[in-house]
């Protein structure tokens, strides 16, 4: 034991689980094994800070519901205007574009590709949508839904999981309020997304208006960016969800 005994790590708690009743014992996959360490080391090595807000994605919604009505070939979902909106926000606020070299250096980035993880049967995947700055919201949906139907069927090659400069992971179609994403590795930073629901919103005492709104949980590295840095990111990002045509 060293000074700093509190430190150490304790073995693996082992336990007789067939002791207490019936069990059922299953290898786990090589996927999740692999992205386990990788979560593991990103939990225990990056002093995470978690930051929550929410955007008042009412018009977005509206356009994207008209959008579908008229073109039923792509459909769009709020995700696409995410990352299309992330692409904008990331080149106003480089420190959020950027990664640590382990030499001393901060790599700042000046191309813009998103990752968006995906729910696979063997586990997490994350593949990464380049150049999303330049790329329509069609394009964006198109390339999720392919990247996701490849990562569920045969599995992503690690150049569709390469290079991307921030993660999106989103589990509106489900449900929740918030959650404490953990930061993917050389990134420094990822929206987690939960399900957006309506609310009543006080403008002023004694006047509201019901906002569709989506929560956002921003967990970023606090080495590289501070909290009134997370704090301005989540309110332009909230700026720019709120006025979607700017995004098609
Ligand atoms: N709020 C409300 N509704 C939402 C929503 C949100 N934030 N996000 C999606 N929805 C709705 C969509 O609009 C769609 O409904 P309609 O058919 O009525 O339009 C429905 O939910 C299903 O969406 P989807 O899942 O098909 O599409 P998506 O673009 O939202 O997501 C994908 C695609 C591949 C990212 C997603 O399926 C997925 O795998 N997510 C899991 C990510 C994950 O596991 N993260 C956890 C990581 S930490 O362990």
């Amino acid at each position: 034991m060293s000074d700093n005994s509190c430190l150490d790590l304790a073995p693996w708690p082992k336990d007789d689980f067939a002791a207490y009743g019936e069990v059922e014992i299953q290898p786990i996959s090589r996927i999740q094994t692999l992205v386990g360490t990788f979560l593991a080391r990103n939990w225990v090595r990056i002093p995470h800070v978690f930051h929550q807000d929410e955007a008042d994605i009412t018009d977005l919604d509206a356009l994207r519901k008209q959008l579908n009505a008229a073109d039923g070939d792509t459909k769009l979902t709020p995700l696409p205007f995410v990352i299309k909106a992330l692409s904008v926000v990331l080149s106003e606020f480089p420190q959020f574009n950027a990664s640590l070299d382990g030499e001393g250096n901060i790599i700042y980035k000046k191309y813009f590709h998103i990752g968006a993880a995906v729910d696979t049967p063997k586990g997490l995947l994350v593949p990464v949508i380049r150049q999303c700055d330049s790329k329509s919201i069609y394009d964006i949906a198109q390339e999720l839904a392919a990247l996701s139907g490849k990562a569920r069927s045969k599995g992503l090659s690690s150049a569709d999981m390469a290079g991307g400069c921030m993660t999106v992971s989103s589990l509106g179609h489900i449900g929740g309020t918030g959650f404490t994403p953990i930061i993917n590795a050389p990134q420094v930073a990822i929206l987690g997304l939960t399900r957006a629901v309506w609310k009543q919103v006080v403008k002023e005492p004694g006047e509201f208006e019901y906002q569709f709104r989506l929560p956002l949980s921003l967990s970023y590295d606090h080495r590289v960016i501070n909290g009134a840095d997370a704090a301005r990111f989540c309110v332009r990002l909230a700026e720019v969800l709120a006025a979607p045509q700017s995004l098609i």
